[in-house]
Parts: structure tokens; sequence; C-alpha cells
């Protein structure tokens, strides 16, 4: 039962304060175009370096600029105001096509994706690794009250879907009913770990992008763990809400680290939604 400092309830889905109702209703009538690109991922799910990669393949590789310019000035997230500014402010003020993030759930977009102008690359993550990041984030995160709950705590947390953006299934379900839509990319964490250059490839034909090999090469040496770690335009230890010493942003970004903290009783439950939500979507995921 666990409530951090301003939180509020959406439609279920707990929010931060500084994501205003007001900021949600300007975004369900934001004017989407032809060539604008929306990243929308649950959190936790490598939403920090698929948007590094979406952002590279936008900008024909520039390695350079990616290590001088926060991400978040690149693509903004839109519903969340920081430093006083909402991501759908910062947009504004860019020429475009947008390159966007966001965090909600579908419903907000509804009408722009039925719409089908904006290309929308929706990123997943195993949910059992998605849970475990999750709550190292809770614990370094000022602004959700530095949980100091145990492992077995945070998991509650989920089951009761009393967590931040709501419930992993629900979630999902809003998004993944769009996955076969023309305009609808799905990028899987796991994928970028086993086969990045691919993925790269993949999501440059999306966006209608054709980009040389040596670039395609550079890319990948930009993305891996290491390199993005100690970029401060992209490792967020910019952010004075995140304590880096009790976990960094840029944690493990291991597949299976779950394995270190699921009993078999919740290895099960999350199993059990897994098939019975994410498999029939005609999704598989891989745990290890
Ligand atoms: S957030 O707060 O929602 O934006 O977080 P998000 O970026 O979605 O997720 C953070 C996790 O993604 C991992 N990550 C990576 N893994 C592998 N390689 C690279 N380059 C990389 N960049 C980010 C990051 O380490 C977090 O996962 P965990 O398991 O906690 O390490």
């Amino acid at each position: 039962d666990y409530r951090f400092p301003g939180e509020w309830i959406k439609d279920d889905m707990v929010l931060q304060e500084n994501i205003t109702s007001e900021i949600i209703s300007r975004l369900e009538s934001f004017d989407m175009i032809q060539g604008d690109v929306l990243v929308a991922t649950y959190p936790k799910t490598g939403t920090t370096w698929l948007q590094e990669l979406v952002w590279l393949v936008c900008n024909n590789g520039d390695t350079n600029k990616s290590r001088s310019v926060n991400l978040n000035a690149r693509i903004p997230y839109l519903e969340c105001n920081i430093g006083g500014e909402s991501g759908l402010e910062i947009l504004q003020r860019k020429s475009p096509p947008h390159l966007m993030m966001t965090h909600l759930r579908s419903d907000t977009f509804r009408t722009q994706i039925e719409a089908g102008k904006v290309n929308i690359i929706i990123g997943i993550r195993n949910p059992k690794d998605t849970l475990v990041s999750f709550y190292h984030f809770y614990r370094m995160n000022r602004n959700l009250g530095n949980f100091k709950g145990s492992w077995d705590d945070f998991f509650e947390l989920h089951k009761t879907k009393h967590i931040l953006c709501g419930d992993y299934f629900q979630w999902y379900s809003s998004w993944l009913q769009y996955k076969d839509k023309p305009n609808v990319l799905l990028v899987k964490y796991e994928d970028m770990h086993s086969r990045m250059p691919d993925i790269i490839k993949d999501v440059s034909n999306f966006l209608g992008k054709d980009l040389p090999q040596n670039i395609i090469d550079d890319i990948v040496r930009h993305l891996s763990f290491d390199n993005m770690s100690t970029n401060n335009m992209v490792n967020r230890s910019i952010m004075t809400t995140f304590d880096n010493k009790i976990s960094p942003f840029l944690r493990k970004g291991k597949i299976g680290d779950w394995n270190n903290y699921f009993s078999k009783e919740q290895s099960d439950i999350i199993d059990k939604s897994y098939k019975t939500i994410i498999e029939p979507l005609g999704v598989t995921l891989s745990f290890e």
C-alpha cells in the first residue's frame, strides 16, 4: 500500500504530479502529421535505448550531436513537465517532422493513431525484467519517494495495479491492438540485444530511411550499454531527482536478471498473465 507524494490516478493509472490532466487533454487533440514519429513504451522497457536508436536513424547517425544535446530535447517526453515545461511545449518549438515519446496508454492518442499519419514505434521488454528494473527505479527516484520496500513489496504494488503508468499487461493490451497497422512497428528489447543491426535496419525501413553500412556500424557501437552509460546526454546523470548511488539509471542492461529476484510463485503469476494477455495478441517475448 505505497503512495508517493503528489501521485494521482487517471483511469486506474498512477501518474506523477508533473504530468497534468491539462497536458493529457492537450495531447488528445494535438495534430500529428505525416512523418512524425511517436515512441510508445511502458516504463523500464528500454525507452531510452529505443529513443536514441530512433533519433540516430532519423539524423543520419549523428553521434556527435547525440553526445552534446540532451535526449529529452531531441525526443521530448510528451506528457512530462521537466524544468517548468512539458515535452509537448518543447516539441512545439521544433519544426516538424516531430520525434516524441510517451508512457501513456494508447487511449490518449486514439484519434491520431486511427488517422494513420504518425509513425508509431512500440517498445516492449519481457515483463519480469521490466518489473525488476522498475523496482530499482522506484528505489532511486526521489519523485517516487525513494521507495524503501523490498522486492516482494514492489511485486505486490504491481499485483494490485497500484504502480506508475498502471499494470504492464493493461498497458500493452491498449497499444498492441494496433500492432498490425501499417504505421505501427513493434520493437523488442531482447531483439535489440541479440540482433541490433537488423533492428536498426527494420526501423530505418519503417521510417523510409536508407542508411549506409558504415553508419549502421557507428550506430551499433554508439548504442552499446557501456557507451550509453558514459554519455551524459542519455544516462540521465543530470536528473537531480535520481539518486544514482542507490541505483544508476542504466543499471545492468541485461536479459534474465529477474531470475535473481522472482520467487516461483511470482514467476507463475506473470507467466499466467503473459499467456492469457500477451501471447494471444501474437507477441512472444524472450525471458533469458
Ligand atoms: S525509463 O525510465 O522508463 O525511461 O527507463 P527505460 O529507458 O525504459 O529503461 C531503462 C532500462 O533499459 C536499460 N538500457 C539498456 N540496456 C542495454 N543496453 C543499453 N544501451 C541500454 N540503455 C538502457 C537500462 O539499463 C534499464 O534496464 P535495467 O535492467 O534496470 O538495467
